[in-house]
């Protein structure tokens, strides 16, 4: 399998899965300005799409959206225990994580990257997202991951979005048990091992 991936985004979560996966798998860079890949390919003819991640199976299919190429990583190591059983109401239960994680946390917040976001919007925008941090502060105040007592793929998911408040200027203290998650998750080998092999830490 190959990930096609840009340091920083939300190319991590699924790479951080990979890892913790133990999954064979070959790491492809994307610039996401140029939408090239670092072996010069035309990344839009990969995924017409134009963004990560995708995830171009050994068959040759390409996969994207994150939160469902993480499913079918975890689907392929059931064993490893990073999504419930599909048909469980503990399955159902992860994808209400990831699909909150999608639209409230990851696309609630990447306008805030837009360095030329007038101030009323960055408010407007700082204000709903942290209506959601005040709910993830109160669920990871009981508990240490978001789906059960275990690391499962919606954490590799909100860890790296969360990860972008760095970006944002916004304090995560704010929300004590956020940024206890934010420690704990970093802390798993193969969170580091993925962070070491985009170059971020
Ligand atoms: N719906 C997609 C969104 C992916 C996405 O927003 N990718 C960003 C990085 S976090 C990107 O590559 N943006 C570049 C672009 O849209 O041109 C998913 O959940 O996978």
């Amino acid at each position: 399998m190959k990930l096609y991936y840009a340091p920083n985004t939300c190319s991590l979560s699924p790479h951080i899965v990979l890892r913790e996966l133990g999954l064979p798998f070959e790491l492809v860079k994307i610039d996401n300005k140029t939408k090239k890949t670092e072996d010069g390919r035309d990344f839009l003819a990969i995924n017409p799409k134009g963004y990560v991640a995708a995830l171009e199976l050994t068959e040759g299919q390409i996969l994207t959206e994150g939160p469902v190429i993480v499913q079918y990583l975890a689907e392929l190591k059931p064993e490893c225990g990073l999504m419930p059983t599909a048909g469980s109401w503990e399955r159902l239960r992860l994808q209400e994580w990831l699909n909150f994680i999608t639209s409230e946390i990851h696309a609630g917040s990447a306008p805030l990257f837009n360095t030329t976001l007038p101030e009323e919007a960055r408010s407007a925008i700082c204000e709903k997202l942290f209506r959601r941090f005040d709910f993830l502060q109160q669920v990871l105040s009981g508990s240490d991951y978001l789906a059960g007592n275990t690391f499962s793929v919606a954490d590799a998911y909100l860890f790296t979005v969360l990860r972008w408040c760095r970006f944002f200027a916004i304090d995560l203290n704010r929300w004590p048990a956020l940024s206890a998650y934010m420690v704990r998750i970093e802390s798993r080998p193969a969170v580091q091992a993925a962070l070491l092999a985009e170059a971020t830490l």
